[in-house]
């Protein structure tokens, strides 16, 4: 039988099998600055001269409000860093890691390993992407090969192409209607069929980047026509090569998707897997409207916001911001007058970066309706505990920030015709080259605390018992209360749980550690290793789950807390909070793969 896409990456990158497992060679690395630091001071621990990678690149675009020294300290030690070890610095202002690495770094059949749950991004661009803790970041910029878990490839077959108003957006959040938020652990989704021609680079990276959100280890489009056409447009044709899944190639499953039935869809507070068609429940008023995040901030993004918004004023009780995902993007915007069309109709330009998709910044109301163009909708992210969040394409948020409601973006009338550009700015003159600086440690980097070996036994009370679907951002929130305190363990421990338990650290530390306890998908979202490293730091040795997120669960590993499975409904309810439990001989047991709890 013929191989499909990801077999034949992985083919090429096999440095051996072990265990179950594939050691794949890593090409390039990513890592961006709320989870760089930890990553840049393990490689430290290393003790290596150099990165052993093709190319690392390290990225500033999530902590970018100053409003102390503290990110400034983490943006210096980050660009020091870089230079000392090989690495490229892209600067703050410059764009955010994933929209940035498409444009200039992304390369069809090669691997990249990134340090943010996003990075399979760059599976548009026929490349395997996938989102790891900062240590596993750091060994492969060591250059260690990294361990991938036998995954089921499933094939996703578009037929048709996308009708006028619906978007790549669409596609995905149709996904997640159907699959939901667990439906691709441990699977790799590879898109294939006549309609994957009809979809642009960025289009096919929008689909792929919130694979995530499906718990995808990552998702993969074939390099054909499109793709090199785009490369040319970014200078890069000579990085293009030809990667399609033979004829006869094989899947796990086949999921057939007609474009053409594809409507637009909204993802409604808190998950990212709670969608509807927007039809369903248009004409909701509406407070925010926020353009941007890696899924969807390219130039063909945003230059149909500003087309869709030319000769409009937005509604007047409306705040609608745009983040372009790169400095590329704000220029191309800026040079064919798509920016001053976006600036009339009044929208809030933002920074090149993450911005309010990570609650840096323009937090909502109290109470208010905000709908992005995002990927994730968590509780209390946004930055307001009570804001009522929905993730929505290009289309429906401007349509919605015209109309001041929620709006089914097809009663707008004539769709324009985008035309994308043949060229695109490549200016690079914010991506630094290393140059052998000295590290320059501000006070904000702490080091990193170390674990203890496991003792014998384990024996702690349980410290919570949560439901299913508990995210990272519900484990250690982001906004721009706590990202500053990312290079900082000890300080940013004392918020474990915060949104949903806010005694919970004290209560960790006066019973020197304990159990967590949850439900099915437990830490599921983001790659931060914070939401593994400050529970360790609190003492925690175990948490007792139904079933684990793939990135958090290497995280917990990394860290020494055992992430274990519970077998049933009965053994979660008995594990109630308070009881007490006891884990007798955990290493032999563990060598045995037989943890018994008592
Ligand atoms: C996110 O979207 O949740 C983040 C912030 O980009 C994270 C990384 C982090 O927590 O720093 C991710 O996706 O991995
Ligand atoms: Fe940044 Fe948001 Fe993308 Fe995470 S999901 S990398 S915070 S834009």
């Amino acid at each position: 039988m013929g191989l499909n896409v990801f077999e034949k990456v992985v083919k090429e990158h096999t440095v051996s099998m072990n265990g179950g497992q594939t050691f794949l060679h890593i090409d390039q690395t990513l890592t961006q600055d709320a989870t760089g630091t930890l990553a840049f001071l393990q490689f430290e621990a290393l003790g290596i001269p150099r990165v052993r990678t093709s190319l690392s690149v390290s990225y500033v675009d999530h902590n970018m409000l100053q409003t102390g020294c503290l990110n400034a300290d983490d943006h210096d030690y980050l660009r020091s860093a870089a230079s000392h070890y090989g690495v490229l610095y892209s600067k703050a202002g410059n764009g955010i890691c994933h929209q940035v690495h498409l444009e200039r770094y992304a390369k069809p059949g090669h691997t990249l390993l990134g340090s943010d749950s996003h990075t399979p991004n760059a599976g548009g661009m026929g490349m395997l992407a996938i989102g790891a803790g900062g240590l596993d970041i750091a060994l492969s910029m060591a250059g260690m090969p990294f361990p991938l878990d036998e995954q089921q490839v499933i094939g996703v077959c578009l037929k048709n192409e996308l009708s006028p108003w619906c978007c790549a957006k669409d596609v995905i959040l149709w996904m997640l209607s159907e699959f939901g938020v667990k439906g691709g652990v441990g699977k790799v989704m590879e898109y294939f069929g006549e309609g994957v021609g009809s979809l642009s680079v960025p289009q096919r990276a929008t689909i792929a980047n919130m694979g995530a959100e499906l718990g995808a280890t990552t998702s993969i489009f074939p390099s054909d026509g499109v793709t090199r056409k785009f490369l040319k447009s970014q200078g890069r044709q000579r990085d293009w090569t030809d990667l399609i899944a033979d004829n006869d190639a094989g899947y796990s499953k086949i999921i057939d998707i007609d474009l053409s039935e594809i409507e637009p869809m909204i993802a409604k507070p808190s998950s990212p897997g709670n969608v509807k068609r927007v039809s369903d429940i248009s004409g909701m008023a509406v407070d925010q409207v926020c353009i941007g995040s890696c899924t969807n901030s390219s130039f063909e993004d945003l230059k149909m916001a500003s087309a869709l918004l030319d000769s409009h004023v937005i509604s007047p009780k409306i705040s609608l911001t745009v983040s372009p995902g790169s400095r590329q993007t704000l220029m191309m915007l800026s040079g064919d007058g798509s920016l001053s069309k976006l600036i009339r109709s009044g929208a809030r330009i933002l920074e090149c970066a993450c911005g309010p998709c990570i609650g840096m910044g323009q937090s909502p109301k109290s109470g208010g309706v905000s709908l992005r163009t995002f990927n994730r909708n968590f509780e209390g992210r946004s930055g307001t505990s009570d804001a009522k969040i929905y993730l929505c394409g290009v289309e429906t948020a401007v349509a919605s920030a015209i109309n001041g409601r929620l709006t089914d973006p097809r009663t707008l009338g004539r769709f324009p015709d985008i035309k994308l550009p043949k060229k695109y700015d490549s200016d690079s003159s914010m991506i630094i080259a290393p140059r052998g600086d000295e590290i320059i440690r501000g006070p904000n980097i702490k080091p990193i605390p170390r674990g203890k070996p496991l003792p014998k036994s384990i024996k702690g009370k349980v410290l919570i018992r949560l439901a299913d679907d508990v995210s990272t951002d519900h484990i250690l929130p982001a906004g721009a209360r706590f990202l500053p305190l990312r290079s900082n363990i000890p300080a940013i421990s004392e918020y474990v749980f915060e949104s949903m338990d806010n005694g919970f650290a004290k209560r960790a530390r006066k019973q020197r550690g304990g159990f967590i306890v949850a439900g099915k998908n437990y830490g599921q979202g983001s790659s931060r290793e914070h939401a593994a490293m400050a529970p360790m730091h609190l003492g925690i040795k175990a948490v007792f789950a139904m079933s684990f997120a793939r990135i958090h669960r290497s995280n917990l590993i990394n860290f020494g807390i055992l992430p274990l499975i519970i077998g049933d409904e009965a053994q979660y309810e008995v594990l109630a909070p308070g009881s007490k439990a006891r884990l007798p001989n955990v290493l032999s047991n563990l060598k045995d793969s037989g943890q018994k709890i008592s």
